[in-house]
């Protein structure tokens, strides 16, 4: 069902009138080249990771959560490859980093990069509560959301087998860059003190060599009340690619999550994979009326309630389309 274009017949009125007037050209409505996105699955596989509880480098659920991602990927029929590294935090802290590949027809040349970080925010700094401002967050939408979309079109991989290669990467250790309070001098920079799975995995390539044709960077895709502005350094580095995924997702009838808006630059893992020579974007979700991120955004606020399966629907589904019409 493509809304887009049911809308733009009705408002020509010629839908539902039978016949089109003669001399007025209705433009043919987009045909969908993607099999459908299942929104409901990709809320279990939200659900799936929050119920480990957050995944904080060093802790239990994180551990679990590995397994339990690299279990799906396989049954799903991907290639997995796990790439572990000890690193460390923008205070010394050494961590257990793990990032999870997934890869589909490995024996195509030709390849596309889909990736979302996994690890949770061990800090909910930006919370109103002072209490909580030190605990972990479930991390929902931040994590979560972008990880489950990967795995929903792992299930859709699996099933129709695309005419590209693609490779799914969930990046460790995005999202322990330094706290708020840690930031004793404002504007000193702190951008190397996140996406440090990303910095390790683009100076350690899975595959000796690894290029892709395009990455898309899928971060905070589930959250309620969300939007997807283009984001400033995708938008200056490939705007080709931020065009072509908007105007994706705004022919599938998500005009209403794709907005021809601009956000603001992100640190994110995206500049990591640029790095290696890929052209990547970062699809971002932020606030449809603040414009910067999610009230939620490193809260304990960010869980499965605060979750809309309609915007993982709209990523999902646009993500697909743009695999499936790749040649
Ligand atoms: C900074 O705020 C420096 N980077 C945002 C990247 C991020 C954090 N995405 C999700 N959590
Ligand atoms: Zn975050």
């Amino acid at each position: 069902m493509v809304m887009g274009a049911v809308l733009a017949g009705w408002l020509t009125g010629c839908s539902g009138c039978g016949e089109q007037k003669k001399g007025e050209e209705e433009s043919a409505p987009y045909e969908q080249q993607s099999p459908r996105f299942d929104a409901d699955s990709a809320m279990q596989f939200v659900a799936d990771q929050c119920a480990f509880g957050p995944r904080v480098m060093n802790s239990a659920a994180h551990d679990s959560c590995a397994n339990y991602l690299a279990n799906q990927f396989e049954r799903l029929g991907a290639k997995v490859t796990t790439q572990e590294a000890d690193l460390k935090l923008y205070d010394g802290t050494k961590v257990a980093a793990c990032n999870i590949i997934a890869s589909y027809r490995t024996d195509l040349p030709t390849r596309i990069l889909l990736c979302a970080h996994w690890d949770s925010r061990p800090w909910a700094d930006q919370d109103e509560d002072e209490a909580v401002q030190h605990e972990p967050i479930d991390g929902a939408n931040d994590g979560a959301s972008g990880v489950a979309v990967l795995l929903e079109v792992a299930r859709q991989l699996q099933q129709q087998g695309p005419s590209v290669g693609v490779d799914l990467i969930c990046f460790d250790a995005e999202d322990c860059g330094m706290p708020e309070w840690d930031q004793k001098d404002a504007d000193s920079d702190h951008s190397n003190t996140w996406c440090l799975g990303a910095q390790y995995w683009s100076q350690n390539l899975h595959v000796k060599g690894y290029q892709a044709r395009f990455g898309l960077l899928l971060d905070m895709v589930g959250g309620m009340n969300t939007v997807m502005r283009k984001e400033v350094f995708s938008m200056r580095e490939v705007p080709s690619l931020v065009d072509r995924v908007w105007s994706t997702g705004q022919l599938l009838g998500f005009g209403n999550i794709f907005v021809n808006e601009m956000g603001g630059g992100v640190t994110d893992d995206h500049i990591q994979v640029m790095r290696t020579g890929i052209p990547c974007i970062d699809i971002i979700g932020s606030d449809k009326e603040k414009g910067s991120f999610s009230t939620t955004w490193h809260t304990q606020q960010d869980n499965i309630q605060h979750i809309d399966r309609e915007v993982l629907r709209a990523v999902g589904q646009t993500v697909l389309e743009v695999v499936y019409t790749e040649k």
